[in-house]
C-alpha cells in the first residue's frame, strides 16, 4: 500500500506541499461524493466524477502557476480547478446552476469548468474539443515569443482528456501541430480503462496511449496515477521543458474509475464487480494517506481532523450554494450574442 514510486523529499516537495496535496484530494473526493447524494435527492441534475483520478488531478495542478498557465480541464478535473483555486462554493454554485457560477453564470452542465481569472478555458461538452484550443493557446505563446525575439512569455498550456478521446482525430491534430512547431503545451491523459462502456482494448491497438507521442515527435510518458507526488514530478519535468521552449510533452496518468461514468450511468451492466472490487485497493487516497502516515508525516488524528474540517467546508458550501439565486431571466441572452454595439 505504501510503496508509493515517488519520494516527496526527492520531488522537492516539503511536508506542507504533501500535506496540502492531501487535503485537496480528500476536498475532491468529499465534494463528488455530496454531489452523488444531491443527484440521488433530486437536487443536482449530473454528476460526472472524479473519483478515482484525485491523485493525478491534484499531482499535476500542483506543479502549474494559477493565473499565468493556461489550464483546459475535463469534465472529470474536479482536483485540478480545486488546487489551482476554486473554492468548494464556486463548484457547488456551478452544480446548481446558480448565478454566481464562475463557469458559465449558470449556463453550462454541470463540471465544464471556465474561470477568466484562473485562465481556465471553458469546454464544451462534445469531447475532445479542448485538445486544439490548446494547441492553439500553446501556438499564440510561440509567435508573441518570436515577435519579441526572446521569451517574454513563459506559461504553459496544460489540457487533459481521456483514452477514449485520445483516439479521435482533433486530438492526433493537435499534438501534430505541437509537436512540429515545439508548442509549450502539456497534454494529460487520464487513463481510467473506460469510455463509458467501452474497455480500452476495444478502441485502441495499443496499451499505452503515452506511446503515441512518438509518433508527433515528443516525449509520452507512463505514471501511476494514482501516485500524486509521481504525477507531480512528471508535470514538472514537462512544464520545464514547455518553459524552456524545447516543445510538448504527453503524460498518461493510469487512473481508476471508481464510479459509473456519471449520474446517467449503470456500470452493473458492463462492468464486472470484482473488477470493482480489485481497483478499490488501490484507491488514490488511502494509498497517499497510508504514505504519509508511514514517512511520519500524517497522524490518525490529524486526517480525522482534517476530514471533520472537510466535512463542515462541503456542508457550507452546500448550504451557500443552494441558497444562492438562480439567473435573473432577463439576462437569458447574455454571453450568446454580443452586447457591444458595432459599427
Ligand atoms: C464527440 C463526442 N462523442 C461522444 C460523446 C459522449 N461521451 C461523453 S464522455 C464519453 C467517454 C469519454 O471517455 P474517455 O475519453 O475515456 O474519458 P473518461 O470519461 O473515461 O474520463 C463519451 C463517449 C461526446 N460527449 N462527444
Ligand atoms: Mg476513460
Amino acid at each position: 500500500m505504501t510503496n508509493l514510486q515517488a519520494s516527496g523529499v526527492s520531488a522537492g516537495l516539503e511536508h506542507t506541499d504533501l500535506l496540502a496535496i492531501f487535503e485537496k484530494m480528500l476536498l475532491a473526493r468529499s465534494l463528488d461524493e455530496r454531489q452523488w447524494i444531491l443527484n440521488r435527492q433530486g437536487k443536482a441534475p449530473f454528476v460526472i466524477s472524479c473519483q478515482g483520478h484525485e491523485a493525478a488531478q491534484v499531482g499535476s495542478a500542483f506543479a502549474l502557476t494559477p493565473g499565468k498557465d493556461w489550464v483546459l480541464p475535463y469534465y472529470r478535473d474536479l482536483g485540478v480547478v480545486l488546487t489551482l483555486g476554486y473554492t468548494p462554493t464556486e463548484v457547488m454554485l456551478g452544480l446548481f446552476a446558480r448565478a454566481g457560477d464562475p463557469n458559465s453564470g449558470g449556463r453550462q452542465m454541470p463540471a465544464h469548468y471556465g474561470y477568466r481569472k484562473l485562465k481556465i478555458v471553458s469546454g464544451s461538452s462534445p469531447t475532445g474539443t479542448q485538445v486544439p484550443h490548446a494547441a492553439g493557446i500553446g501556438l499564440a505563446i510561440k509567435i508573441h515569443n518570436e515577435l519579441a525575439g526572446r521569451i517574454v512569455d513563459d506559461a504553459v498550456a496544460w489540457v487533459s482528456f481521456g483514452e477514449g478521446t485520445s483516439s479521435q482525430g482533433e486530438v492526433h491534430e493537435a499534438m501534430n501541430l505541437a509537436g512540429a512547431h515545439a508548442l509549450p503545451v502539456i497534454f494529460v491523459c487520464e487513463n481510467n480503462g473506460y469510455a463509458i462502456s467501452v474497455p480500452q482494448r476495444q478502441q485502441m491497438g495499443v496499451e499505452d496511449v503515452a506511446d503515441r507521442a512518438a509518433g508527433y515527435g515528443f516525449p509520452g510518458v507512463v505514471v501511476d496515477g494514482t501516485d500524486p507526488v509521481a504525477c507531480f514530478e512528471a508535470t514538472q519535468a514537462a512544464v520545464e521543458r514547455a518553459r524552456r521552449g524545447d516543445g510538448p510533452t504527453l503524460l498518461e496518468f493510469k487512473c481508476l474509475r471508481l464510479t459509473p461514468h456519471s449520474s446517467d450511468d449503470n456500470d452493473r451492466t458492463y462492468r464486472p464487480s470484482d473488477e470493482l472490487k480489485a481497483i478499490k485497493q488501490h484507491d488514490p487516497i488511502d494509498r497517499f494517506a497510508a504514505y504519509l502516515k508511514a514517512e511520519d508525516i500524517l497522524t490518525d488524528a490529524h486526517e480525522r481532523e482534517l476530514r471533520e474540517r472537510i466535512k463542515h467546508q462541503v456542508n457550507e458550501a452546500t448550504a451557500a450554494a443552494e441558497a444562492a439565486p438562480l439567473p435573473d431571466p432577463s439576462t437569458l441572452l447574455e454571453h450568446v450574442f454580443t452586447s457591444q454595439a458595432r459599427d
